[in-house]
């Protein structure tokens, strides 16, 4: 099998080649523009611009991204209608949970306004932070990511809610779905979680429409994409008081601008976009059980809706 690299702007020396000679010694990898192009089986992208590249290798039969998130991928017009396999293993869920839980206890025993005391030499006590068990949370998205996270949540005594677009159940999650599901749900919410794919239809959700009918205060946490963001809207519901603290790990433009008003935003925790992001070992040895698959005929596991845009 011949493994085409679009990964420009992705360091894909060093572990990732070491990984792929250890966990699948049968797989070729072809350089981008290498006499060996126009055979690949497949091809790996990483944030690639594609302007219709894909169309033009004949022999391709699937795309993989190396990113849980297709919605740069989905953008070339002109993608073979070929499968097209998203990063999808435990060791995400793992880190998208252990992120998840960090940020949320941190907002929610409001530890940002403790660091801010200490940057301060301030040794100024605080009353004490009721237990998670009276903290409602809801986790937009209840896929591979947000699922384990929202488990996990509810582990921790947190009183859980999930959303997703088609009907869910998960015990000691209160699961719903759709816009009627949303609009139950923000009222009787203290943290909203965001792991949402970015699509036409979660593209702008996270808006000032949504920050109002939360109960005042509420806090954020984006970790889906920045386009489900309004930045502007939520520059706004912070200066209000309507959202009292966001922790965003995902912007509608990356890197983050060194001007952008998120920096040094006192109620803005920024992380760059490293909630969840794969190992060289764990990705590859998915990739590579899915060349098998391919390579024996049979479906590749998961793989992308492409109306549905995740
Ligand atoms: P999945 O495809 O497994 O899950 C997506 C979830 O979103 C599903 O529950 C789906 O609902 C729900 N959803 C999609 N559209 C809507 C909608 N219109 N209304 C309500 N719910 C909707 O994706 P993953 O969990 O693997 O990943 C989610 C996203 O997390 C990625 O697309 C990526 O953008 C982001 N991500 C961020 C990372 C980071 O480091 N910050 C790392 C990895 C991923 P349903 O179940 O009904 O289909
Ligand atoms: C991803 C991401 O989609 O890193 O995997 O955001």
């Amino acid at each position: 099998m011949k493994l085409l690299l679009l990964t420009e702007g992705f360091d894909f020396t060093g572990a990732w080649r070491q990984a792929f000679g250890r966990l699948a010694p049968e797989v070729e990898l072809v350089a981008t523009d290498s006499a060996d192009e126009a055979d690949a089986d497949a091809a790996l992208i990483y944030q690639a611009t594609l302007d219709g590249r894909l169309a033009r290798l004949p022999r391709l039969k699937a795309i993989f991204a190396l990113a849980a998130g297709v919605d740069q991928l989905l953008c070339d017009p002109h993608l073979p209608d070929v499968p097209i396999v998203p990063l999808a293993n435990d060791e995400l869920a793992a880190l998208m949970r252990e992120y998840v839980i960090y940020h949320c206890i941190g907002m929610h025993r409001r530890f940002h306004e403790v660091a801010a005391l200490q940057r301060q030499g301030r040794w100024s006590w605080m009353p004490a932070s009721p237990s998670a068990s009276t903290r409602r949370v809801t986790v937009l998205g209840l896929g591979r990511l947000g699922l384990p996270a929202a488990r996990a949540l509810s582990a921790l005594g947190f009183i859980v809610s999930g959303w997703s677009r088609t009907p869910k159940i998960a015990p000691g999650i209160r699961c719903r779905f759709g816009s009627d599901g949303l609009t139950e749900l923000l009222p009787e919410t203290d943290i909203v979680v965001c792991i949402l794919p970015s699509t036409a239809e979660t593209c702008g959700l996270l808006s000032r429409d949504l920050f109002y009918r939360l109960p005042r205060g509420a806090l954020l946490l984006n970790a889906g994409r920045g386009a489900c963001l309004n930045e502007t809207d939520l520059l706004y519901a912070l200066k209000d008081g309507q959202i009292s603290h966001a922790t965003l790990d995902v912007f509608s433009a990356e890197p983050l601008a060194s001007d952008h008003p998120f920096w040094r935003h006192p109620h803005v925790t920024v992380t760059p976009h490293l909630a969840a992001d794969a190992s060289p070992d764990a990705a590859v040895c998915e990739i590579a059980t899915n060349l098998r698959r391919l390579a024996q005929g049979v479906p590749l596991a998961p793989i992308v809706n492409r109306t549905l845009g995740y």
